[in-house]
Protein backbone atom coordinates (compact mmCIF):
# COMPACT_ATOMS: atom_id res chain seq x y z
CA UNK A 1 0.00 0.00 0.00
CA UNK A 2 0.76 3.50 -0.95
CA UNK A 3 -1.11 6.40 0.32
CA UNK A 4 -0.24 9.42 0.07
CA UNK A 5 0.34 11.27 3.14
CA UNK A 6 1.11 14.71 2.54
CA UNK A 7 4.16 17.37 1.99
CA UNK A 8 6.19 16.19 4.94
CA UNK A 9 6.09 12.36 4.21
CA UNK A 10 7.09 12.87 0.40
CA UNK A 11 9.46 15.63 0.82
CA UNK A 12 11.35 14.60 4.11
CA UNK A 13 14.82 15.05 2.49
CA UNK A 14 14.16 18.54 1.25
CA UNK A 15 12.38 19.89 4.88
CA UNK A 16 13.74 20.53 8.19
CA UNK A 17 12.22 17.42 9.80
CA UNK A 18 14.20 14.60 11.08
CA UNK A 19 13.22 10.89 12.03
CA UNK A 20 11.60 11.99 15.09
CA UNK A 21 9.85 14.68 13.96
CA UNK A 22 5.96 13.70 15.19
CA UNK A 23 4.68 14.98 12.05
CA UNK A 24 1.06 16.51 11.90
CA UNK A 25 -0.51 16.58 8.47
CA UNK A 26 -4.26 16.28 6.89
CA UNK A 27 -2.37 14.96 3.75
CA UNK A 28 -2.42 18.45 2.13
CA UNK A 29 -0.17 19.19 -1.37
CA UNK A 30 -0.60 16.77 -4.34
CA UNK A 31 -3.17 19.07 -5.87
CA UNK A 32 -4.01 18.84 -9.40
CA UNK A 33 -2.63 20.88 -12.12
CA UNK A 34 -5.09 21.72 -14.60
CA UNK A 35 -3.82 22.66 -17.76
CA UNK A 36 -6.69 25.16 -19.30
CA UNK A 37 -8.25 24.50 -22.52
CA UNK A 38 -10.82 27.00 -23.34
CA UNK A 39 -9.27 30.26 -22.34
CA UNK A 40 -6.16 30.23 -24.75
CA UNK A 41 -8.50 29.33 -27.54
CA UNK A 42 -10.96 32.31 -26.39
CA UNK A 43 -8.46 34.68 -26.15
CA UNK A 44 -6.30 33.88 -29.29
CA UNK A 45 -2.88 33.36 -27.93
CA UNK A 46 -1.16 30.24 -28.02
CA UNK A 47 0.19 29.60 -24.97
CA UNK A 48 -0.06 26.69 -22.74
CA UNK A 49 -1.55 27.83 -19.08
CA UNK A 50 -1.72 25.73 -16.07
CA UNK A 51 -3.68 26.03 -13.04
CA UNK A 52 -2.42 24.45 -9.64
CA UNK A 53 -5.20 24.09 -8.01
CA UNK A 54 -4.26 24.69 -4.47
CA UNK A 55 -8.28 25.09 -3.37
CA UNK A 56 -8.47 21.73 -3.19
CA UNK A 57 -6.09 21.21 -0.12
CA UNK A 58 -8.09 19.84 3.07
CA UNK A 59 -8.70 23.44 4.40
CA UNK A 60 -9.14 25.04 0.99
CA UNK A 61 -6.11 26.90 0.48
CA UNK A 62 -2.32 26.88 -0.50
CA UNK A 63 -1.66 27.62 3.90
CA UNK A 64 -2.06 23.58 4.61
CA UNK A 65 1.52 23.11 3.26
CA UNK A 66 2.66 25.86 5.17
CA UNK A 67 0.51 24.99 8.37
CA UNK A 68 1.99 21.45 8.46
CA UNK A 69 5.32 22.62 8.76
CA UNK A 70 4.76 25.17 11.07
CA UNK A 71 2.50 22.99 13.58
CA UNK A 72 4.48 20.07 13.29
CA UNK A 73 7.46 21.81 14.43
CA UNK A 74 5.41 23.51 17.00
CA UNK A 75 4.38 20.62 18.75
CA UNK A 76 8.36 18.92 17.68
CA UNK A 77 9.16 22.06 20.32
CA UNK A 78 6.79 21.53 23.13
CA UNK A 79 4.44 24.16 21.80
CA UNK A 80 1.38 24.31 23.87
CA UNK A 81 -0.68 26.86 22.05
CA UNK A 82 -0.52 28.78 18.57
CA UNK A 83 -1.28 32.06 17.21
CA UNK A 84 -1.05 33.93 13.76
CA UNK A 85 -3.28 37.29 11.98
CA UNK A 86 -5.07 36.43 9.23
CA UNK A 87 -7.19 37.45 6.26
CA UNK A 88 -8.87 34.31 6.68
CA UNK A 89 -7.21 31.34 5.20
CA UNK A 90 -4.19 31.11 7.43
CA UNK A 91 -6.84 30.86 10.45
CA UNK A 92 -8.52 28.05 8.43
CA UNK A 93 -5.56 26.18 8.13
CA UNK A 94 -4.12 27.28 11.73
CA UNK A 95 -7.12 26.15 13.33
CA UNK A 96 -7.54 22.78 11.29
CA UNK A 97 -4.10 21.66 12.33
CA UNK A 98 -4.21 22.80 15.99
CA UNK A 99 -6.85 20.36 16.20
CA UNK A 100 -5.56 17.62 14.54
CA UNK A 101 -2.66 18.55 16.83
CA UNK A 102 -4.29 19.11 20.04
CA UNK A 103 -3.06 22.40 20.75
CA UNK A 104 -5.23 25.71 21.50
CA UNK A 105 -5.18 28.17 18.57
CA UNK A 106 -5.49 31.58 18.82
CA UNK A 107 -6.61 33.67 15.71
CA UNK A 108 -6.75 37.41 15.08
CA UNK A 109 -8.81 38.48 12.07
CA UNK A 110 -10.43 42.01 10.76
CA UNK A 111 -13.85 42.30 11.99
CA UNK A 112 -15.77 42.00 9.02
CA UNK A 113 -13.63 42.11 6.53
CA UNK A 114 -13.13 38.01 6.19
CA UNK A 115 -14.93 35.52 3.91
CA UNK A 116 -18.05 33.99 5.63
CA UNK A 117 -16.50 30.40 4.63
CA UNK A 118 -12.97 30.98 6.48
CA UNK A 119 -14.96 31.74 9.50
CA UNK A 120 -16.83 28.97 9.48
CA UNK A 121 -13.41 26.81 9.41
CA UNK A 122 -11.90 29.16 12.24
CA UNK A 123 -15.27 28.53 14.69
CA UNK A 124 -15.73 25.01 13.68
CA UNK A 125 -12.24 23.64 14.40
CA UNK A 126 -12.03 25.52 17.92
CA UNK A 127 -9.58 27.94 17.98
CA UNK A 128 -10.18 31.18 19.70
CA UNK A 129 -11.00 33.99 17.30
CA UNK A 130 -10.21 37.73 18.25
CA UNK A 131 -12.02 40.38 15.94
CA UNK A 132 -9.92 43.11 15.93
CA UNK A 133 -11.20 46.71 14.97
CA UNK A 134 -8.60 47.11 12.77
CA UNK A 135 -6.89 45.59 9.50
CA UNK A 136 -4.50 42.43 9.14
CA UNK A 137 -1.59 45.03 9.40
CA UNK A 138 -2.84 46.10 12.89
CA UNK A 139 -3.39 42.18 13.57
CA UNK A 140 0.34 41.17 12.62
CA UNK A 141 1.47 44.19 14.84
CA UNK A 142 -0.60 42.68 17.69
CA UNK A 143 0.42 39.10 17.48
CA UNK A 144 4.51 39.95 17.53
CA UNK A 145 3.57 41.94 20.17
CA UNK A 146 1.73 39.44 22.52
CA UNK A 147 4.01 36.52 21.34
CA UNK A 148 6.47 38.51 23.53
CA UNK A 149 4.48 38.33 26.63
CA UNK A 150 2.27 34.95 26.17
CA UNK A 151 3.46 31.44 25.38
CA UNK A 152 2.12 31.28 22.03
CA UNK A 153 4.02 30.15 18.98
CA UNK A 154 3.72 32.29 16.00
CA UNK A 155 2.20 30.38 12.43
CA UNK A 156 2.19 33.64 10.18
CA UNK A 157 4.84 33.45 7.36
CA UNK A 158 7.29 35.23 9.67
CA UNK A 159 7.85 31.93 11.06
CA UNK A 160 10.43 30.10 8.61
CA UNK A 161 8.92 26.82 8.69
CA UNK A 162 5.80 28.19 6.99
CA UNK A 163 7.65 28.94 3.40
CA UNK A 164 9.75 25.60 3.80
CA UNK A 165 6.49 23.78 3.45
CA UNK A 166 4.86 26.04 0.64
CA UNK A 167 8.06 25.49 -1.04
CA UNK A 168 6.78 22.47 -1.90
CA UNK A 169 4.71 23.65 -5.04
CA UNK A 170 7.36 23.72 -6.78
CA UNK A 171 8.85 20.64 -6.76
CA UNK A 172 4.85 19.22 -7.79
CA UNK A 173 5.06 21.60 -10.65
CA UNK A 174 8.29 20.70 -11.85
CA UNK A 175 7.39 16.92 -11.22
CA UNK A 176 4.16 17.51 -13.61
CA UNK A 177 5.52 19.32 -16.47
CA UNK A 178 9.36 17.49 -16.21
CA UNK A 179 11.20 21.30 -15.67
CA UNK A 180 9.98 24.15 -14.66
CA UNK A 181 7.80 26.84 -16.73
CA UNK A 182 8.64 29.39 -18.40
CA UNK A 183 7.00 31.90 -16.38
CA UNK A 184 4.69 31.68 -12.67
CA UNK A 185 2.25 34.01 -12.15
CA UNK A 186 0.60 34.40 -8.74
CA UNK A 187 -1.37 36.28 -6.24
CA UNK A 188 1.06 38.70 -3.56
CA UNK A 189 -0.81 39.65 0.06
CA UNK A 190 1.81 39.07 2.67
CA UNK A 191 4.11 38.23 0.28
CA UNK A 192 5.26 34.82 1.89
CA UNK A 193 4.13 32.40 -1.20
CA UNK A 194 6.30 34.13 -3.68
CA UNK A 195 9.09 33.60 -1.91
CA UNK A 196 8.20 30.16 -1.22
CA UNK A 197 7.88 29.05 -4.59
CA UNK A 198 10.75 30.74 -5.75
CA UNK A 199 13.19 28.97 -2.37
CA UNK A 200 11.07 25.39 -4.37
CA UNK A 201 12.04 26.49 -7.79
CA UNK A 202 15.85 27.10 -6.77
CA UNK A 203 16.40 24.48 -4.39
CA UNK A 204 15.23 22.19 -7.81
CA UNK A 205 18.14 23.61 -10.08
CA UNK A 206 22.18 23.00 -9.64
CA UNK A 207 23.46 25.23 -7.42
CA UNK A 208 26.69 25.77 -9.18
CA UNK A 209 25.15 27.10 -12.07
CA UNK A 210 21.90 27.97 -11.68
CA UNK A 211 20.89 28.08 -15.66
CA UNK A 212 23.53 25.21 -16.06
CA UNK A 213 25.60 26.76 -18.34
CA UNK A 214 28.82 25.44 -16.82
CA UNK A 215 27.73 21.88 -16.30
CA UNK A 216 25.52 21.38 -19.26
CA UNK A 217 23.76 18.86 -17.21
CA UNK A 218 26.27 16.84 -16.66
CA UNK A 219 27.83 17.10 -12.90
CA UNK A 220 26.80 14.58 -10.36
CA UNK A 221 24.75 17.56 -8.08
CA UNK A 222 22.97 19.01 -11.39
CA UNK A 223 21.85 15.20 -11.47
CA UNK A 224 20.33 14.77 -8.41
CA UNK A 225 18.12 18.20 -9.56
CA UNK A 226 14.83 17.88 -10.84
CA UNK A 227 14.94 21.22 -13.35
CA UNK A 228 17.34 22.77 -15.93
CA UNK A 229 16.12 26.44 -14.87
CA UNK A 230 14.03 28.52 -12.87
CA UNK A 231 10.55 30.68 -14.22
CA UNK A 232 9.91 34.30 -14.50
CA UNK A 233 8.16 35.25 -11.29
CA UNK A 234 4.99 37.55 -11.82
CA UNK A 235 3.04 38.51 -8.65
CA UNK A 236 -0.13 40.53 -8.94
CA UNK A 237 -1.72 43.18 -6.01
CA UNK A 238 -5.10 44.38 -6.00
CA UNK A 239 -5.14 48.34 -6.96
CA UNK A 240 -6.26 49.08 -3.54
CA UNK A 241 -3.88 47.03 -1.49
CA UNK A 242 -0.53 47.62 -3.92
CA UNK A 243 2.01 48.46 -1.43
CA UNK A 244 5.02 46.94 -3.25
CA UNK A 245 4.11 48.78 -6.63
CA UNK A 246 3.41 52.03 -4.86
CA UNK A 247 6.98 51.74 -2.98
CA UNK A 248 5.41 52.17 0.32
CA UNK A 249 2.72 50.89 2.87
CA UNK A 250 -0.86 51.62 1.98
CA UNK A 251 -2.73 52.51 5.27
CA UNK A 252 -5.96 51.73 4.63
CA UNK A 253 -6.38 48.63 1.77
CA UNK A 254 -9.06 47.66 0.16
CA UNK A 255 -10.20 45.25 -2.47
CA UNK A 256 -12.78 42.67 -2.63
CA UNK A 257 -9.92 40.00 -2.85
CA UNK A 258 -10.29 40.02 0.94
CA UNK A 259 -7.41 37.60 1.34
CA UNK A 260 -4.69 40.09 0.29
CA UNK A 261 -5.98 43.02 1.57
CA UNK A 262 -2.71 44.06 3.55
CA UNK A 263 -0.90 47.37 3.08
CA UNK A 264 2.43 45.93 4.77
CA UNK A 265 3.42 42.74 3.96
CA UNK A 266 5.97 41.41 5.89
CA UNK A 267 7.95 39.55 3.44
CA UNK A 268 7.85 42.47 0.76
CA UNK A 269 12.29 42.64 0.78
CA UNK A 270 12.56 39.34 0.06
CA UNK A 271 9.52 39.23 -2.78
CA UNK A 272 11.41 41.71 -3.98
CA UNK A 273 14.20 39.63 -4.39
CA UNK A 274 12.60 36.85 -5.67
CA UNK A 275 11.17 39.31 -8.86
CA UNK A 276 14.32 40.71 -9.21
CA UNK A 277 16.50 37.67 -9.80
CA UNK A 278 13.77 36.15 -12.08
CA UNK A 279 13.84 38.68 -14.10
CA UNK A 280 10.22 38.66 -13.39
CA UNK A 281 8.11 41.87 -12.42
CA UNK A 282 4.71 43.15 -10.10
CA UNK A 283 1.42 43.82 -11.68
CA UNK A 284 -1.87 45.40 -10.52
CA UNK A 285 -5.29 44.76 -10.99
CA UNK A 286 -8.91 46.73 -10.20
CA UNK A 287 -11.39 44.59 -8.24
CA UNK A 288 -13.87 44.39 -11.49
CA UNK A 289 -11.08 42.87 -13.23
CA UNK A 290 -10.65 40.21 -10.34
CA UNK A 291 -14.46 39.55 -10.10
CA UNK A 292 -14.75 39.42 -14.64
CA UNK A 293 -11.91 36.65 -14.90
CA UNK A 294 -12.90 34.59 -11.36
CA UNK A 295 -16.55 34.04 -13.11
CA UNK A 296 -14.78 33.70 -16.41
CA UNK A 297 -12.51 31.17 -15.09
CA UNK A 298 -15.66 29.72 -13.19
CA UNK A 299 -17.68 29.44 -16.35
CA UNK A 300 -14.82 28.52 -19.07
CA UNK A 301 -12.94 25.79 -17.48
CA UNK A 302 -14.87 24.97 -14.86
CA UNK A 303 -12.63 25.59 -12.16
CA UNK A 304 -14.22 27.82 -9.12
CA UNK A 305 -11.48 30.01 -7.39
CA UNK A 306 -11.62 32.66 -4.50
CA UNK A 307 -11.48 36.33 -5.68
CA UNK A 308 -7.58 36.92 -4.34
CA UNK A 309 -6.84 33.43 -6.43
CA UNK A 310 -8.57 34.61 -9.42
CA UNK A 311 -6.21 38.25 -10.02
CA UNK A 312 -3.23 35.45 -10.70
CA UNK A 313 -5.12 34.73 -14.21
CA UNK A 314 -6.63 38.48 -14.06
CA UNK A 315 -3.13 39.38 -14.51
CA UNK A 316 -2.11 37.02 -16.96
CA UNK A 317 -4.54 37.88 -19.17
CA UNK A 318 -3.51 41.49 -19.22
CA UNK A 319 0.18 40.87 -19.76
CA UNK A 320 -0.59 38.26 -22.60
CA UNK A 321 -2.53 41.55 -24.47
CA UNK A 322 0.20 43.63 -23.67
CA UNK A 323 2.69 41.00 -25.32
CA UNK A 324 4.95 41.03 -21.75
CA UNK A 325 4.38 37.43 -22.15
CA UNK A 326 4.47 35.54 -25.66
CA UNK A 327 3.13 33.01 -27.68
CA UNK A 328 4.88 29.88 -27.33
CA UNK A 329 4.79 30.09 -23.82
CA UNK A 330 4.02 28.06 -20.69
CA UNK A 331 2.94 29.45 -17.64
CA UNK A 332 1.97 28.08 -14.19
CA UNK A 333 -0.92 30.25 -12.51
CA UNK A 334 -1.51 29.22 -8.38
CA UNK A 335 -4.89 29.48 -7.81
CA UNK A 336 -4.54 29.75 -3.98
CA UNK A 337 -7.62 29.02 -2.64
CA UNK A 338 -11.10 27.57 -3.70
CA UNK A 339 -14.22 29.43 -4.80
CA UNK A 340 -16.23 28.24 -1.61
CA UNK A 341 -14.44 30.42 0.79
CA UNK A 342 -16.15 33.17 0.03
CA UNK A 343 -20.20 32.59 -1.42
CA UNK A 344 -21.10 36.27 -0.73
CA UNK A 345 -19.27 37.46 -3.48
CA UNK A 346 -19.76 34.28 -5.57
CA UNK A 347 -23.65 34.25 -5.33
CA UNK A 348 -23.66 38.70 -5.54
CA UNK A 349 -21.99 38.56 -8.81
CA UNK A 350 -24.15 35.28 -10.35
CA UNK A 351 -27.77 35.38 -12.04
CA UNK A 352 -30.33 34.79 -9.42
CA UNK A 353 -31.78 31.19 -9.50
CA UNK A 354 -35.47 31.42 -10.42
CA UNK A 355 -38.25 30.07 -8.49
CA UNK A 356 -41.09 28.56 -10.93
CA UNK A 357 -44.46 26.30 -9.36
CA UNK A 358 -43.56 22.69 -9.40
CA UNK A 359 -45.03 21.59 -12.56
CA UNK A 360 -43.88 20.26 -16.17
CA UNK A 361 -44.45 23.27 -18.57
CA UNK A 362 -42.19 26.30 -16.80
CA UNK A 363 -39.61 24.02 -16.11
CA UNK A 364 -39.65 23.37 -19.67
CA UNK A 365 -40.38 26.65 -20.93
CA UNK A 366 -37.37 27.60 -19.32
CA UNK A 367 -35.21 24.43 -20.69
CA UNK A 368 -35.89 25.80 -23.87
CA UNK A 369 -35.37 29.71 -23.92
CA UNK A 370 -31.23 28.53 -22.02
CA UNK A 371 -30.55 25.77 -24.74
CA UNK A 372 -27.68 26.28 -26.91
CA UNK A 373 -28.58 27.53 -30.55
CA UNK A 374 -28.22 25.25 -33.55
C1 LIG B 1 -6.28 32.84 -1.25
O1 LIG B 1 -4.74 34.12 5.34
O2 LIG B 1 -2.37 36.39 4.34
O3 LIG B 1 1.38 36.74 -0.49
O4 LIG B 1 -3.81 35.68 6.50
O5 LIG B 1 -5.45 33.62 1.33
O6 LIG B 1 1.78 34.61 0.74
O7 LIG B 1 0.33 36.39 1.74
C2 LIG B 1 -3.72 35.05 2.95
C3 LIG B 1 -3.07 35.27 1.78
C4 LIG B 1 -3.19 34.69 -1.86
C5 LIG B 1 -1.52 35.88 -0.55
N1 LIG B 1 -4.31 33.98 -2.04
O8 LIG B 1 -0.41 35.07 -0.22
C6 LIG B 1 -3.99 35.09 5.43
C7 LIG B 1 -3.27 35.57 4.23
C8 LIG B 1 -5.06 33.63 -0.98
C9 LIG B 1 -4.68 34.01 0.31
C10 LIG B 1 -2.77 35.09 -0.62
C11 LIG B 1 -3.52 34.77 0.49
P1 LIG B 1 0.84 35.73 0.48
Amino acid sequence: MSLYTGIIEKYRDRLPVSADTPVISLNEGNTPLIELRNLPRLIKKNVRIYAKFEGLNPTGSFKDRGMTMAVTKAVEAGAKAIICASTGNTSAAAAAYAARAGIACFVLIPEGKIALGKLSQAMMHGSVVIQIRGNFDDGMRLVQEVARTTPVNIVNSINPYRLQGQKTIAFEIIEALGDAPDYHVLPVGNAGNICAHWMGYSESVCENTRACALCAGKCTYHKAKTATRRPIMVGYQAAGAAPILRGRPVENPETVATAIRIGNPVSWQQAIAAQQESGGWFGECTDEEILHVQKLLAQTEGIFCEPASAISLAGLLKDLELGKIGEGSTIVCTLTGHGLKDPDIAVSQSTRPMTVDAELDPIERVIREHLPKG
